[in-house]
């Protein structure tokens, strides 16, 4: 068995059967910059608590796959350099290595999987890049969502995507799409996208209803759950298009390629909306953490 090590908070609920919800780290190493991105991780983290569920933040630190992480080590994780961002592709290797990573939607939903946790809380996943007729590159959480049993609750797949080509691959790959509360799919810093979303749900119970249906027939893989923005904290897609653009352009100038493109582009939009995107961003992943606390209570009830 590989060596897993639970926070104390998290060992506490797996004993007494209390809900769990996973979070990601990549959104910390690569999403967003220092400070605000260990004030909004445990921002987070105390959203779900408020929400009557427990944080696992997940990271793999000197080789040992971490599930819920002390304080200490978030705050060394929010700073350190070089951290690598890990999918199923590396996460072996870098725990066989004795290395240090930060999982990304793929990895943390394979380590929630290891640690019998069903939610997962995340900003926006990965998804078809725009172009990828010509690079390929389609983000691996793609194909977790199709083969691990792990719900993630999201604001849709990040808007610097293609949208209509990563929601075609979800139904080809047969993924549950569950926009929650509203009939359009959402589209990360917006609340609505203009595509209908595949599925409607309106309470955590049916969700969680949903996953433990797809299980018990034998049905591979998660669900994605896309929780709008609240209103209050969306950006407009018109002011957006035209930032994202250029920020996609710069990244073509720049031959910024596989895993730096989305690091890239989030930094970028940041800078262009001096700041803005950030602070939606930050509003949107709470919000999925609260609805992922409200899920992960349905299921253990
Ligand atoms: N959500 C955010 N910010 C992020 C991510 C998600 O609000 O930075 C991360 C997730 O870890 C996701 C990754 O898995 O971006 C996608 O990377 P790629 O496009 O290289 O697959
Ligand atoms: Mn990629």
């Amino acid at each position: 068995m590989i060596p897993i090590t639970y926070s104390a908070e998290v060992a506490k609920a797996r004993d007494s059967g209390a809900a769990i919800v996973a979070l990601e780290s990549t959104i910390i190493t690569h999403g967003m910059p220092f400070p605000h991105n260990v004030e909004t991780a445990r921002l987070v983290e105390s959203d779900v608590r408020e929400s009557g569920a427990t944080p696992a933040t997940v990271a793999v630190l000197h080789g040992v796959l971490h599930v819920g992480l002390e304080a200490d080590e978030l705050d060394a994780l929010g700073q350190a350099q070089n951290v690598a961002k890990l999918s199923r592709a590396d996460i072996a290797a870098c725990i066989a290595t004795a290395g240090t990573g930060a999982t990304t939607v793929a990895a943390t939903m394979i380590a929630a999987h290891l640690a019998g946790i069903h939610v997962f809380a995340t900003g926006g996943i990965g998804g078809v890049h725009r172009g990828a007729e010509n690079t390929f590159d389609i983000s691996a959480d793609l194909h977790e969502l199709a083969q691990t049993p792990v719900t993630v609750v999201a604001a849709g797949a990040k808007a610097i995507l293609d949208l209509s080509k990563t929601f075609e691959v979800l139904e080809t790959l047969g993924v549950p799409v569950i926009a929650y509360g509203q009939d359009m799919l959402p589209a990360f810093w917006s609340a609505v996208s203009d595509m209908r979303a595949p599925l409607r749900m309106d309470s955590a119970a049916d969700i969680a209803r949903a996953q433990q249906t797809r299980t018990a027939m034998g049905l591979k893989g998660g669900q994605l759950i896309a929780n709008p923005i609240p209103r209050d904290a969306e950006i407009p897609a018109g002011i957006l298009a035209p930032i994202i653009a250029q920020a996609l352009a710069e990244a073509e100038t720049r031959n910024i390629n596989a895993k730096a493109v989305t690091p890239f582009l989030l930094g970028r939009i940041f800078e262009l909306t001096e700041g803005r995107s950030l602070q939606a961003n930050i509003a949107l992943v709470r919000n999925n953490a609260r609805l992922a606390a409200q899920i992960a209570i349905a299921m253990v009830k």
